[in-house]
């Protein structure tokens, strides 16, 4: 059933009749090969999609040589794609071409690459403008990734438990596996080679050693198997300590041989069963996790260790850049760039450093990582959160699609003005929201930020709102009385999010452990950067963390105009105000606010921007089939309340310290 969330942006849901025949008549027959797994795959695909669409069968397939044709090919399989060869080789391994042309008295429309896997995602990309109602008549679209990488993140143990994981159970059942091939692993599949995804890492980045014994190792490989036609790589999250818990071995030293022999027989021992298996990630030396420091070597020791065993068989290390370590820096912030960039230059060339999108850790705003564009040695991934651990976790309506966008389009200016974030990657890895509920993603708006992530790490020139467009239409109807309302709703959603908890700049004020809820109040835990007061020193005299010269200096990590801006008080962009400044209470805002009137400001605009997506909801009864309408509403009764809550807690306990009157207007928190 559609309305259940299962079918993601793949319902393929029947078109109004007179759009149908149009389509009808310019497809006509499918000329398709089937020799290939992916082959199928993309000839299934489409016989799913068109069969919902066009609301009847698809015409047979065929090799008449009559009439308007859909053809699928490379130049290897379709003698009708061979002469486009050079031009297919131009868009990569990836790329495909989308093209309505004359091929002798026929009107074909072609979805032609290089290889099958570039046919698969044509085929994903027709279907995508079918259910959207696009005009075909003229169509010549040309596509290739931007990034090479484009990978879920999967923070899912063995015991089925994902960590920060708001949608059910893990996916993998590791306990039927592999004997039993769920259907949904393969539907797993189709949803994100729809949207070009291409790699997938199973298991949690504080990872088990047990994942990869060989008997993880079989059943890692029936997933593989499953996703191999899919174009996407399995990789695994290792454990630095493996060749001690697993191999028996009393050292894990990446400089010891016996340690080197270990890890190069395990690589073997694994491309025995998944000859195209993507590699390792790994967290190392941070909040607890094993490393080559503990035997007082180097990131790039420990990368080499992993990179070398992996090398001869074509995989990749991806390499964590998010080092917490137990002691506490003068600031947290800074620590990734501390430990990292001197080693520019000095990893693997199968090494990507993978580097969140913020210092902190996927807190509602934060600036872009200042190691993006300061390694020019190295090859970079964007890790992002699609899970949304700081962000109301799976209730809280709030699409990701300008959060990634703000980051990606985030000027370096590394090599002058116009550096983007998004040229300085080689990949993006998504922390992935997905688990056995039956949305996936614990909530149908949560489902656009799976979708947001692979659209953008394909191409991250693209617009998070055209984005937001196409997932509405996909998801709930083509009809622009939905669509617009809809994506409404979720461009302001992420800004609504940041007012009602972490306004200006504000970052961790999230209760401790869970992170779900204010808890600004937070001190005196275990560690200073547990705490919520560690972050926003707010104090009589003001509010903020002064990371300029005059504090921390962790703006120095930038490239000097970038520093220079975000130190100055003045120019600092306000949405980042607070991350890099104590400010006075009593300071003039642009609004012609003082500080505390603004942020008061700001926690009620968040509150009012939740009821404004009630309103815009309920305007869509009647619209949106009622099931998926009541859980939305529902969610948003929650989020209303939730953020109610958040506004008034931090308001109160803000105002505890600022000893400051509440604006004119503004009720006391009860
Ligand atoms: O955001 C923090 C999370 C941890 C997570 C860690 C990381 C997987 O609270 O749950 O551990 O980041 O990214 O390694």
């Amino acid at each position: 059933r559609a309305e259940d969330g299962y079918a993601l942006w793949m319902r393929y849901a029947p078109l109004e009749p007179t759009l149908a025949a149009h389509y009808r008549t310019r497809l006509g027959q499918v000329v398709a090969p089937d020799q290939t797994a992916t082959q199928r795959a993309a000839r299934d695909e489409l016989e799913r999609g068109l069969g919902g669409l066009l609301g009847s069968d698809p015409q047979a397939p065929g090799t008449a040589a009559i009439g308007p044709a859909l053809v699928l090919g490379t130049p290897q399989s379709s003698a009708l794609i061979a002469p486009l060869r050079a031009q297919l080789q131009s868009l990569g391994e990836e790329g495909y071409l989308l093209k309505r042309t004359r091929v002798g008295e026929r009107d074909v429309l072609l979805v032609a690459a290089s290889r099958d896997i570039g046919v698969l995602y044509g085929v994903f990309h027709l279907l995508r403008l079918l259910q959207t109602g696009a005009r075909i008549d003229a169509l010549d679209v040309r596509q290739s990734p931007r990034l090479r990488l484009r990978v879920l993140n999967h923070w899912d143990n063995l015991d089925g438990y994902v960590e920060r994981g708001y949608a059910g159970q893990s996916l993998w059942d590791w306990q039927t596996l592999p004997e039993w091939r769920d259907p949904r692993y393969t539907d797993y599949a189709r949803a994100n080679a729809s949207v070009g995804i291409n790699g997938t890492v199973l298991n949690n980045v504080n990872a088990n050693a047990q994942s990869l014994a060989p008997q993880y190792l079989d059943k890692a490989a029936t997933l593989a198997d499953l996703f191999r036609p899919y174009g996407i790589r399995v990789y695994l999250s290792t454990r630095f300590n493996a060749p001690i818990e697993l191999g028996g071995l009393d050292t894990a030293d990446p400089l010891d041989p016996g340690v080197q022999r270990w890890w190069r027989d395990k690589a073997a021992e694994i491309y025995a069963r998944i000859p195209d298996f993507g590699g390792f990630l790994v967290k190392a030396n941070s909040e607890g996790q094993p490393g080559p420091q503990d035997y007082g070597r180097s990131h790039a020791d420990g990368a080499s260790l992993l990179a070398d065993a992996l090398a001869p068989h074509g995989g990749v290390v991806m390499w964590r850049a998010f080092v917490y370590a137990h002691d506490v820096p003068a600031d947290r912030a800074t620590q990734a760039y501390s430990e990292f960039v001197g080693l520019d230059g000095a990893f693997r060339p199968n090494v990507v450093l993978q580097v969140k999108n913020g210092p902190i850790d996927f807190q509602p705003r934060e600036p872009f990582h200042p190691l993006f564009g300061a390694m020019p040695r190295t090859p970079l991934m964007m890790e992002v959160q699609i899970t949304k651990e700081y962000l109301g976790f799976a209730t809280h309506l709030v699409y990701l699609g300008p959060l990634y966008e703000e980051v990606l389009r985030a000027d370096t200016r590394a090599r002058g003005k116009g550096s983007t974030v998004a040229q300085a990657l080689a990949g993006m890895a998504g922390v992935a929201n997905i688990g056995t509920d039956r949305t996936w993603s614990g909530s149908h708006f949560d489902q656009a930020n799976w979708y947001a992530f692979g659209r953008l790490a394909w191409d991250p020139r693209q617009s998070a709102g055209d984005i937001a467009a196409d997932w509405a239409a996909l998801t709930f109807s083509a009809d622009p009385g939905v669509v617009q309302p809809i994506v409404g709703m979720m461009m302001a959603s992420r800004e609504a999010a940041v007012n009602y908890m972490t306004p200006l700049g504000l970052h961790h004020l999230m209760a401790r452990g869970h992170h779900h809820g204010p808890g600004p109040w937070v001190d005196g835990g275990p560690r200073a950067d547990w705490t919520s007061v560690y972050y926003h020193r707010a104090d009589h005299s003001g509010i903020g963390f002064d990371r300029t010269a005059g504090g921390s200096n962790a703006v120095a990590q930038y490239s000097p105009d970038v520093a220079e801006q975000y130190g100055d008080l003045a120019r600092v962009p306000a949405p980042l105000l607070l991350w890099f400044h104590h400010v006075p209470w009593d300071h003039r805002m642009a609004s012609g606010r003082t500080l505390w009137d603004e942020l008061v400001a700001r926690y009620s605009q968040g509150v009012r921007q939740v009821q404004g997506m009630q309103c815009t909801w309920a305007g869509l009864q009647g619209r949106v089939d009622a099931q998926r309408h009541a859980q939305v509403a529902a969610f948003l009764r929650i989020q209303l309340r939730e953020a109610q809550w958040w506004r008034d807690a931090s308001v109160a306990y803000f105002q505890s310290v600022s000893g400051r009157p509440l604006p004119a207007g503004e009720a006391a928190p009860p």
